[in-house]
């Protein structure tokens, strides 16, 4: 092979990535509630220690590459697309005014607005510090992202409260600032009333997303579970509109089974919005795409999500690589992404309605025989000694449906 200038590099990895095959088609594509963030296509490639690897784009382009590539839906923070200076100024209108043209241009919808409470400068000493100004601040900064949610017909509002919390311990209160914190949700809750009358559309349903380590020292809200407490604390004015959006790798980080941590969620009724991306545990927030680091992982949280009929939004909350380019962005990251998703998604509804998972499953409820004294351990462990081996038979059916097994794929020695 001779060394390929730029342009042939591009044309190998088209050729390539169609040589692949298994690419859903976009019409294929937009039957889900996938969303497709600004800032993750927006995404230059740098961090703390990396420079910049990609070119800066706007949310034009990036509307039409997803309606390409058949992402039916668009979210944002308030400041991925309008500077923070020019928010509740004329610019703001004029801003929102052209993301709606390029939405309904490019058959698109915005699904969900979130509101930019960690990267500014004013967010040093936390989303909710001691200055009240700044707490009415952010409280002004909530409602207004609602409003632009309203304005370009959201559902859902996120909050991932990211710099609540600190790096010096014993310099503030931590009750006190979940309180100022809680403060600011029912601020947006109450904004978000308001406008939703005004607008004559539904409340938009707000879901809190749990870190456990960046960007600060300490975390006050670390896990979804965290979340759920506060959810439930008392705390809130109106606790129904507020649920959780997850992240899966913001739950691998700290070392939960993300499956359970999930199912800890459809317990309480508060799964309403799931960030979709992969990666490693206890380690930093890398944003892999969906599928290739845990597929085996991924296969099983698609399965419990299935079988309690939640269907998304799925938002790919992802950062391509550094080394992707912006070509490689919209012609690879985001539809392999999405079409992993959609192949796991498929392959969780044949574990639903395999033969053998079923019968398993219906056998170890069905169970062993009684035994007639209610206290006798030793006798009820014997009756059902034999039916827990298919425990790990079901976990090895698992595998052979991720690896095609279940349909004759077989390998030879
Ligand atoms: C960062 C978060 C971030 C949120 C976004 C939505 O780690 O995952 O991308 O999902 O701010 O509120
Ligand atoms: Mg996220
Ligand atoms: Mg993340």
């Amino acid at each position: 092979m001779s060394a390929l200038e730029p342009i042939q590099q591009q044309a190998l990895v088209d050729r390539l990535m169609s040589a692949c095959g298994g690419q859903y088609s976009p019409e294929t594509r937009r039957k889900f509630f996938i969303t497709g963030p600004q800032w993750a296509a927006a995404y230059e490639g740098n961090s703390l220690f990396q420079d910049k690897t990609r070119p800066t784009i706007g949310f034009e382009r990036i509307i039409e590459e997803y309606s390409k590539i058949g992402i039916g839906y668009w979210c944002t923070h308030d400041t991925d697309v309008i500077p923070t200076a020019g928010l509740g100024h004329a610019q703001q209108d004029e801003i929102v005014g052209r993301i709606g043209e390029a939405l309904k241009r490019n058959d698109m919808k915005c699904s969900m607005v979130t509101t930019e409470t960690f990267h500014n400068p004013v967010w040093a000493a936390s989303s909710a510090p001691e200055a009240s100004q700044i707490r009415d601040y952010a409280a002004w900064r909530v409602s207004n992202t609602v409003k632009i949610g309203h304005e370009l017909g959201a559902q859902f509002a996120v909050y991932w409260p990211g710099s609540l919390g600190y790096w010096i311990q014993g310099a503030i209160d931590e009750t006190q600032t979940l309180q100022w914190y809680a403060d600011t949700l029912n601020a947006a809750c109450e904004a978000d009333i308001d406008l939703a009358k005004k607008f004559g559309r539904p409340t938009l349903k707000h879901c809190m997303e749990a870190k456990p380590f960046e960007p600060v020292a300490e975390i006050l809200l670390p896990t979804s579970d965290a979340m759920m407490a506060f959810i439930f604390s008392g705390k809130l004015k109106y606790p129904a509109m507020v649920g959780l959006n997850p992240e899966y790798l913001h739950e691998r980080m700290w070392g939960t089974a993300v499956r359970a941590a999930l199912a800890r969620m459809l317990f309480a009724n508060k799964l309403w919005h799931f960030d979709i991306n992969d990666g490693y545990s206890l380690k930093h927030d890398v944003d892999i795409a969906v599928g290739l680091i845990n597929p085996f992982d991924w296969l099983s949280v698609l399965v419990l999500l299935r079988s309690h009929g939640f269907n998304g939004p799925f938002n790919l909350d992802y950062k391509p690589p550094r080394s992707t380019s912006q070509h490689g962005v919209f012609a690879v990251s985001f539809p392999t992404a999405v079409d992993r998703f959609i192949a796991l998604w498929e392959m969780a509804g044949e574990v639903l309605t395999d033969p053998i998972i079923k019968e398993a499953t219906e056998a170890l409820k069905t169970a062993g025989p009684r035994v007639a004294d209610p206290l006798d351990a030793a006798g009820m462990f014997a009756a059902n000694r034999e039916l827990w081996s298919l425990h790990e038979l079901i976990g090895h059916r698992l595998f052979q449906i991720l690896i095609g097994q279940n349909k004759g794929r077989s390998f030879s020695v």
